[in-house]
């Protein structure tokens, strides 16, 4: 039996609308578009939790859709549902296999990765559900309250690829659960997919069950996961073009660069923003946040990690969820971000609540968002683990494992990322899914080494003395993608390669600072001859 897990509607019964009844909202989620129902009832008797089971049935039996018992093999046996989901504290998957035969559908919950691992050791299960992955008021006792957000996922499925990718294996599906909605499910199986493996769906529960109108809101979701995410509809693979054309996009578009930044730099990344002929605007307010993405058509956000706090940390993590729903580019700064343990978990936080278009930072950071990738430890077969080793000292990176792990993090986070130092690196983990239309259909490379990189050369050392030289590199870079400045996209509304555009931005930056180091030799003059040569070189 093929079964279809893409909408897994999960029952609640205890958070039912007044205008309607459980059985109700239940038939009119399956008659709109759920693929597969859980029954989860705990406080139910026995005698009830049948009563109620065979009701559902009749309604899944007629849509031919599977109903799945949570936990109870007796109910599930008296009923002849389709299938089993057990926690990892419930009956154990290979007594459940014994007790309701080798046909029927088993699933199981996993919160990490071990657990996920046992499953596909044991090989018994059909699929997983994994999570949770955002918090939720739904359940109160899940192992991960706060979310292991696509982060966590993505650590799971690896373990899942390389159960299934074996020949000799069952293969077996997964959905994700915990907090998922129609506002982030198609966020959820963008960012909760690795090359060769993705999710097969979402589980939800509040969010039909409770809703006033369930009906809708199934349409609404089988929808949404059917759709690309808004920022990857626009994107191109255009070859490489000239840097002047690329400068001249930006003086077109003339686009606004929103700036999320540290205290240091806010002055100078404006100036920068100015000088290449865009705009900053300086926002913590999160209540505009919404106002610009819908108002202004050539925006960008800059969320640089440099002062942070906790007021900012909300802050931040708004700006990326209204960022992404509109489809509005995110250049992400982890600045410092493997400097305490404190800083890489706001690096954590802030990437499992959105999906940045560029992650810049030196080579330090980068290294310490490569430790949040999924190949990470997981797999010890990987080049990972033999990157690990060789990175106990960041300088003694050679210029290739530097790369390589750039191309680790580019894969895994879906996003272009630059490294910036003596020789400055563009790695496009987007390139390859322009073509698709479904997120489902995603042709990722399989291997991050086949991932386009670009050197650039130039800057000057006088760059390291002035503050904020890093940081407005961002500004930099974002002014060019919410322009869609890769030199060969007529307007915005076109599709445009963003490593291209990205390209454009670090090669105008590094070229400004050489020229400026020409003309002088000590930081204050620096600062002002680099204005003056981002100026020039953009308003010729
Ligand atoms: N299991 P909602 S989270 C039933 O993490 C369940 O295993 C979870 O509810 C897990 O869609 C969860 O309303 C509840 O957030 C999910």
């Amino acid at each position: 039996m093929v079964v279809d897990y893409s909408v897994y509607l999960v029952t609640d019964s205890t958070m039912i609308p007044e205008s309607s009844t459980f059985l109700r909202q239940v038939e009119e989620s399956i008659e709109n578009g759920a693929t597969i129902v859980q029954l989860r009832e705990k406080t139910l008797g026995t005698r009830e939790f049948i009563a109620r089971a065979s009701k559902v049935h009749e309604l899944t039996k007629k849509k031919g859709i599977p109903l799945i018992i949570n936990d109870r093999v007796d109910v599930a046996l008296a009923v002849d549902a389709e299938g089993i989901h057990v926690g990892q504290d419930d009956m154990p998957a290979a007594t459940v296999r014994e007790l309701i035969g080798p046909d029927k559908i088993i699933g199981v919950t996993c919160s990490n990765v071990e657990e996920t691992q046992q499953v596909c050791d044991e090989g018994i299960a059909d699929y997983v559900g994994l999570g949770t992955v955002y918090f939720t008021n739904t359940k109160k006792d899940t192992k991960t309250p706060q979310g292991t957000g696509p982060i966590g996922v993505r650590k799971m499925l690896q373990v899942l690829r390389k159960h299934n990718t074996s020949k000799s294996n069952k293969s077996i599906r997964s959905v994700a659960i915990g907090g998922i909605n129609q506002t982030n499910a198609a966020k959820v199986l963008y960012q909760c997919a690795i090359p060769q493996q993705s999710l097969d769906g979402v589980a939800i529960v509040s969010c039909i069950m409770a809703s006033e109108d369930a009906a809708g809101s199934t349409i609404e979701l089988a929808e949404v996961i059917n759709l690309t995410v808004p920022w990857i509809r626009k994107f191109s693979n255009g070859g490489p073009a000239k840097l002047e054309d690329k400068v001249a996009a930006v003086q077109n578009a003339k686009p606004l660069v929103h700036h999320i930044t540290n205290n240091v730099v806010k002055n100078f990344s404006a100036n920068v923003t100015l000088a290449i002929g865009a705009s900053p605007i300086m926002s913590e307010l999160a209540q505009e946040y919404e106002e610009f993405a819908t108002n202004i058509p050539n925006l960008s956000l800059v969320v640089n990690l440099g002062t942070p706090s906790d007021d900012l940390m909300l802050t931040f993590v708004h700006a990326l969820q209204i960022y992404n729903k509109y489809g509005k580019y995110i250049v992400f700064d982890p600045v410092a971000g493997g400097a305490t343990n404190a800083r890489l978990e706001a690096c954590r936080k802030l990437l499992n609540a959105g999906q940045p278009s560029v992650i810049k930072g030196n080579v330090g950071e980068i290294l310490a968002i490569w430790k949040l990738t999924s190949s990470y430890q997981v797999d010890s077969d990987s080049a990972g683990q033999s990157l690990m080793r060789g990175v106990d000292s960041i300088a003694d990176l050679e210029d290739d494992v530097v790369i390589r792990i750039g191309q680790e993090v580019a894969q895994d986070f879906r996003t272009v990322v630059v490294i910036t130092g003596k020789t400055n690196f563009v790695i496009d983990g987007t390139y390859a899914e322009s073509k698709s239309t479904y997120i489902w259909d995603v042709k990722a490379p399989i291997r991050a080494s086949e991932l386009p990189v670009t050197k650039i050369q130039g800057g000057h050392p006088l760059m390291g003395s002035i503050t904020g030289s890093g940081c407005s590199l961002g500004s930099t870079i974002a002014a060019f993608i919410a322009s869609h400045a890769d030199g060969q996209s007529k307007d915005t509304n076109e599709s445009f390669n963003i490593g291209e555009a990205v390209v454009g931005a670090v090669e105008l930056y590094n070229k400004a600072g050489e020229l400026a180091g020409k003309e002088t030799s000590t930081p204050g003059a620096f600062m002002v001859k680099f204005l003056d040569k981002l100026y020039e070189l953009t308003h010729t």
